[in-house]
């Protein structure tokens, strides 16, 4: 008999990895918040800040591109369009 493999949310294919133009980080508290955010939304994801340049980098994420945004902003901080 056929049968499928489920595949859940954790085995997703891995999407692009994304940057962001990200301001209103100040210190390395607000660079802390932006990557738990993201990490709570996506476990999976490695958060690279580069707060001089007002750069995060998500790598091979499982979640869209409009998802980790809102992760983004909804901490407070301002994703460039
Ligand atoms: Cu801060």
């Amino acid at each position: 008999m056929a049968s499928r493999v489920a595949i859940g949310p954790d085995f997703q294919e891995n999407l692009m990895d994304q940057q962001f133009t990200v301001t209103g980080m100040t210190c390395g508290h607000c660079e802390m918040s932006v990557k738990r955010a993201i990490q709570q939304l996506d476990a999976q994801a490695e958060v690279v800040i580069d707060r001089a340049k007002n750069s995060v980098e998500v790598r091979h994420p499982s979640q869209p591109r409009e998802a980790l945004a809102s992760a983004i902003r909804e901490e407070g901080y301002a994703v460039a369009p």
